[in-house]
């Protein structure tokens, strides 16, 4: 007969993408034994699941890849700047085979319940196969962006042709050639696939809610001798990343974007509309924190979309006005603005005319009746605290993260939470998260979170929470921090306002990668600041 003050196993990770599959590997290492819980049939996570067409990263290949092994970066040869989808996906399956991981990953089981026990200061970890699983750590490494939401419309369901979501896209290829497709969600998604989509539909309709910022991908292979380079230098390379803005190296700008006059400020704003991607227009150290600053940037993203739209009206449609720009997520593309000067692609602005329903052939907007053979919601996600309150967790005296959380996340260092013993959110709500590079802060969690329980093994201590008071202030600090920036104008999913119900509050720290990873580093080399160590 088991022991119940005994665990089954030292940690319970739930989740395989790219955070679950390194802690394995960690906790492997270091002689912890674990399971791990996937509800995919396999690795990858966002990569698993993200499958529309166009999916790519927006972070260059060469950054967004693991750091921990020097040879995986060396053998790993990737073919594109910005890597699609497949080929992250067959990244991370190369990791699972090459660690051997797969034989440590439950395949299509989800964690449905998790409750601590006081007396035994162990979680009990019920799952999808209806198995408990007693064990000391409990990780949530089940990623930001995982649960998908559909807009809450009346007739949903009813549409008697398919519907997919690209957060749920099917696994075997979706060809909409000669299809009457409507798209509704304009963000990094819908961005991304609309122009693929557009290439194959007859005729594509575009719901737009809030138009976005997307500065051009410049895609293309990635130069040998780039590639080369970054390789015979890559533990300096990846030491940059770790201690940057948003775990990319890149010298932070020093000026401002008012210190410069219009024409040098625009050439500026050019040759990084040149050389794309998410940071193209970093070339300002304000653009972030001054309105005034942040206009210009704006305006020269208005004016590029002038440029690219034929149709005036329409290109006025497709301009971001009421944000600033960054504070919605950015997004990159591959022709994304000018796939609307294709005849059979059309626009239609639901801020004028709402989405009311959906119905057996298509939808409705408040002045119009809308058929299609298919339907793409790229709607977006529940993101940060969605997939962590889904799961039924239950920590000290009843307190459960779900009520725990209704007026807005509380965590200590976006890590940790007051009244959970042993629970850790990797990338949780409070950290840098979906403001940098996730591979950057995966595995600077990842190797928080076993510097820590390493610790308490050889200390003997079975029980780590963090106290009420540190929590409070790191979540005061959050604020404080984000208070200094633009980013609260914006009706964003990174302050929760794209869920209806869900306060409004920032989500991400938006303090940077180096800054956190130092105050994460402090709090240990402290002996564990703030933190309750029994
Ligand atoms: P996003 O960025 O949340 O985009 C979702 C889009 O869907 C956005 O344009 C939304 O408009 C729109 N949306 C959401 N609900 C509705 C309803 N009910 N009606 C009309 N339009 C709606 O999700 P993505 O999947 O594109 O990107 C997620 C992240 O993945 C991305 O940022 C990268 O980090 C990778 P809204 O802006 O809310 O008005």
């Amino acid at each position: 007969m088991s022991d119940s003050t005994q665990p089954d196993v030292d940690v319970v990770v739930v989740g395989a993408g790219f955070a679950g599959m390194y802690l394995l590997h960690r906790l492997r290492e270091a002689g912890f034994t674990s399971r791990v819980f996937e509800r995919a049939d396999d690795v990858g996570g966002t990569w698993y699941w993200n499958r529309y067409p166009g999916a790519r990263c927006d972070i260059r290949s060469i950054d967004y890849s693991y750091s921990f092994s020097p040879g995986l970066e060396q053998e790993w040869e990737w073919s594109e700047k910005f890597a699609t989808q497949p080929e992250i996906l067959r990244y991370a399956q190369h990791v699972a085979e090459r660690f051997d991981l797969y034989r440590d990953i439950d395949f299509e089981t989800s964690v449905d319940k998790a409750v601590y026990d006081d007396d035994s200061g162990l979680w009990h970890i019920t799952t999808s196969r209806t198995e408990t699983v007693r064990c000391r750590h409990y990780v949530m490494a089940t990623g930001c962006l995982s649960t998908s939401k559909l807009p809450e419309l009346p007739g949903h369901g009813s549409f008697t042709g398919p519907t997919y979501h690209t957060g749920h896209w099917p696994h075997h290829e979706i060809d909409f050639t000669g299809l009457r497709v409507g798209v509704v969600g304009t963000g990094s998604s819908g961005i991304q696939s609309i122009p693929v989509i557009a290439s194959q539909a007859a005729e594509l309709t575009v719901f737009q809610r809030t138009p976005n910022f997307s500065m051009p991908a410049h895609n293309g292979s990635n130069d040998p001798d780039e590639l080369a380079a970054v390789k015979a230098e890559y533990p300096e390379y990846r030491q940059r990343a770790k201690y940057s803005a948003v775990g990319v190296p890149a010298d932070p700008p020093t000026r401002s974007a008012l210190d410069v006059d219009e024409e040098e400020r625009n050439q500026l704003y050019e040759a990084g509309w040149q050389i794309g991607g998410l940071g193209g227009l970093g070339v300002f150290n304000d653009l972030r924190l001054n309105q005034q600053a942040n206009d210009t940037a704006a305006e020269f993203v208005r004016n590029k979309i002038r440029s690219i739209v034929d149709e005036p009206e329409l290109a006025e449609t497709l301009c971001p006005t009421d944000y600033p720009y960054g504070t919605k997520r950015l997004c990159v593309d591959d022709g994304y603005y000018s796939t609307f000067n294709l005849d059979h692609v059309r626009l239609v602005d639901l801020k004028k005319t709402p989405l009311e329903r959906i119905t057996t052939t298509g939808v409705e907007t408040t002045d119009e009746s809308f058929e299609f053979d298919a339907i793409v919601f790229a709607t977006g996600f529940d993101a940060m605290t969605g997939a962590i309150v889904n799961v039924d967790i239950t920590g000290v005296g009843d307190r459960t993260i779900k009520n725990y959380w209704e007026d807005g996340p509380k965590t200590y260092l976006g890590l940790t939470v007051a009244g959970f013993p042993n629970f850790y959110a990797i990338t949780g709500p409070g950290s840098p998260s979906v403001l940098s590079n996730m591979m950057v802060s995966i595995e600077q969690h990842v190797d928080w979170i076993m510097d820590c329980i390493e610790h308490m093994r050889e200390a003997g201590l079975t029980s780590i929470e963090p106290t009420p008071e540190a929590e409070a202030q790191w979540g005061e600090h959050v604020v404080a921090v984000a208070d200094l920036t633009l980013y609260p104008k914006a009706n964003s999913w990174y302050m929760g306002a794209n869920v209806k119900g869900k306060p409004r509050v920032i989500l991400p720290y938006i303090g940077g990668v180096g800054e956190y990873r130092r105050i994460c580093d402090e709090v240990a080399v402290s002996g564990y600041s703030g933190f309750i160590l029994s």
